[in-house]
């Protein structure tokens, strides 16, 4: 049986890929870190479930502090190490860089160190995956594929940046198995609600629901390439069973504005999205990424992956989900 490590196991990814993980029959182990209200919505089901009992277990620790991954490297010993732990939202990274630094780009150098030493100490292999980030691409042209030169445009993006060449030079300095995926977004019924699809498909819900009036948005000009979560933690896991470590761009290879995200839920639930949604600069950034578009070509042909889910069943997805939670509630 093999044994993942998960950093990031409470976020929309970890959640996925626990449950991915788990189906192929691994044992999981997730760190989580503790905070004054519980914080394990998307994973209590596996963690409630008498049956998971001894396949997937939570370990207190942090990306702030190193003793604490050592800590969970040496009790767990895995196999394969999923580093998906970040301060991961770009608006909030302008109103706090350091920080986000300190857990994105110096977490994960903590973290490679962790897992360089458990290897020296007990010569046994653990497979790495960095979450790397489309925002690294920034500002470059559209499309953007491996050969594309970084250009980021946030604290984020520049700590992630950093946390992919820590984990490339861990990879040719030590020879160490480090996969960096260069995900573009994906979104899902779990995305954090300040996010800008799930707060429309929040709020979209809540409006039918007439339970809301307005929903306030900054630019609605920026294009992404947005994708279906529970299809990207497969690349993610694909990486990892590759003959050697790569790094790999994961996308679906289409754009749309959030203009158009918004256009597509609003119509969903037969409403007119020009009569709910306002201007506020508050959600506009000092430097603002405009359009990411990801060439998934060397994934596709060296992995074998493809995204399953279109752009209108993502929407459809997230707007039904939140239509029932506004229902509910
Ligand atoms: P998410 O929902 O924001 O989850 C982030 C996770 O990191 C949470 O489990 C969070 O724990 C944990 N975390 C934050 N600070 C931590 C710290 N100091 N120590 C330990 N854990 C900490 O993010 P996601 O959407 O699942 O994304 C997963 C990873 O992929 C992130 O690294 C993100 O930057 C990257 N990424 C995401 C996308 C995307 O579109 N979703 C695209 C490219 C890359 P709490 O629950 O305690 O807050
Ligand atoms: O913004 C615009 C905003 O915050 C998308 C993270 O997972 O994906 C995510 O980063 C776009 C931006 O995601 C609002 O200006 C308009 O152009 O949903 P977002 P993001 O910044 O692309 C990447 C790949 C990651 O790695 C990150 O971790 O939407 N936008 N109005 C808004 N954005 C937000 N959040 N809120 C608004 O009201």
């Amino acid at each position: 049986m093999k044994r993942a490590l998960i950093t990031g196991v409470t976020g929309q990814d970890g959640s996925y890929l626990s449950e991915l993980l788990l189906s192929k029959g691994y044992e999981v182990h997730g760190i989580v870190r503790r905070a004054s209200t519980f914080n394990r919505d998307r994973i209590d089901h596996l963690a409630l479930d008498p049956a998971l009992h001894d396949r997937f277990v939570l370990h207190y620790g942090d990306m702030a502090d190193g003793s604490s991954l050592r800590r969970v490297m040496e009790t767990v010993a895995p196999d394969e190490v999923y580093n998906l732990a970040a301060q991961s939202h770009v608006r909030v990274s302008f109103d706090q860089p350091e920080y986000t630094a300190d857990i994105v780009a110096t977490g994960t150098l903590r973290l490679l160190e962790a897992v360089r030493e458990h290897i020296q100490r007990g010569g046994r292999q653990v497979r790495f995956y960095q979450a790397g980030s489309s925002e690294m691409f920034g500002a470059a042209n559209p499309p953007q594929s491996e050969a594309t030169l970084f250009h980021p445009r946030s604290p984020y993006a520049v700590s992630k940046l950093a946390a992919h060449w820590h984990a490339v030079n861990h990879r040719e300095a030590y020879g160490m198995f480090v996969a960096n995926g260069l995900l573009f977004n994906h979104e899902s019924p779990r995305r954090g609600e300040s996010f800008v699809t799930r707060k429309i498909t929040l709020a979209v819900g809540r409006i039918a629901a007439g339970k809301q009036q307005q929903l306030a948005l900054g630019n609605l000009d920026a294009r992404r390439d947005w994708g279906f979560a529970g299809d990207y933690v497969d690349a993610m896991w694909r990486m990892l069973q590759a003959d050697q470590p790569d790094d790999y761009v994961v996308a679906t290879g289409e754009s749309h504005s959030v203009r158009e995200f918004v256009e597509l839920a609003f119509d969903h639930v037969k409403l007119d999205w020009r009569k709910h949604v306002t201007f506020d600069e508050r959600y506009t950034r000092p430097s603002e990424v405009d359009h990411l578009l990801g060439d998934p070509t060397k994934v596709r042909t060296k992995l074998g992956w493809a995204p399953k889910v279109s752009f209108p069943q993502l929407v459809q997805m997230m707007v039904e989900a939140d239509l029932e939670i506004a229902r509910r509630g």
